[in-house]
């Protein structure tokens, strides 16, 4: 059985005061209010990490993500933060891939296939993002990108490796347009996607979380999740509510 899971995005969003006010909630609204079933996560820019940390304390249904690392150990690489300082802060999941990082920052299929590994090597769990571009979809050709997403970046991973990843599939026309996929569409690319690990990955497929991203709220994450191989959300602006991001905690 894949785990339920919500985990937000904040993106470049918050200083220090907002950052630690919008951490507080969500963690005391999650405590009251999201089922004990489903795992919640905050992704936070690199540094609120630490503040962040801190407030989720031994909260038991909350965890901590960065947004990116690099993938190199250590050394003379200015500006860059290792796996393993974001795991000596209590770090526990890395989004990678998200599809602003790979059109603002290029990064490419075999950049993050070695992120991927570092993340992995320094025992936390990747959100490792996939989906297409409008003109992709427009021609077709969805199934194509995203299968050479997962297979450039993920399928060298041994299978007791790959059981560790989060997959999410966020296509970009619906990333900050406003635009959501509508349930269908979603749960007819997760199950592609189900079907792209089986065939690689056989049964341990059925244990790997695939959440929606793109555009999801309240008023829609009821209806998309309902899809069978919809595992959750990664969610956007509505994690930066605590009380929306909550809400959407509860909608399986
Ligand atoms: C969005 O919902 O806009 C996202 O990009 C989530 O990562």
């Amino acid at each position: 059985m894949a785990k339920k899971i919500v985990a937000g995005n904040w993106k470049m969003n918050l200083v220090k005061d907002e950052a630690k006010a919008l951490a507080s909630e969500v963690v005391a609204q999650a405590k009251a209010e999201t089922p004990s079933d489903v795992t919640l996560i905050m992704g936070v820019p690199f540094v609120h990490i630490a503040e962040v940390k801190n407030i989720i304390g031994d909260a038991e249904n909350v965890f901590l993500a960065a947004q990116n690392c690099y993938d190199k150990p250590s050394g003379a690489y200015t500006g860059e933060i290792s796996a393993a300082q974001l795991k000596s802060y209590g770090v526990d999941y890395v989004i990678l891939g998200h599809s602003e990082r790979r059109e603002y920052f290029g990064e490419s299929n075999e950049m993050l296939a070695a992120k991927v590994d570092a993340v992995l090597e320094n025992d936390m769990l990747p959100i490792f993002c996939v989906g297409e571009v409008l003109e992709e979809r427009e021609a077709g050709k969805q199934n194509e990108v995203v299968s050479k997403q997962l297979s450039e970046s993920l399928f060298h991973l041994p299978v007791e490796d790959f059981k560790k990843v989060v997959i999410a599939y966020e296509p970009v026309w619906a990333i900050g347009t406003g635009k959501t996929a509508s349930a269908e569409q979603a749960q007819d690319m997760h199950k592609e996607i189900r079907a792209m690990l089986t065939a690689k990955y056989g049964d341990a497929a059925n244990d790997i979380s695939i959440l929606y991203g793109g555009s999801c709220k309240p008023s829609n994450a009821n209806e998309i999740f309902a899809g069978a191989d919809v595992d959750g959300g990664l969610i956007g602006g509505a994690s930066l509510a605590a009380a929306d991001f909550v809400a959407i905690s509860k909608s399986y």
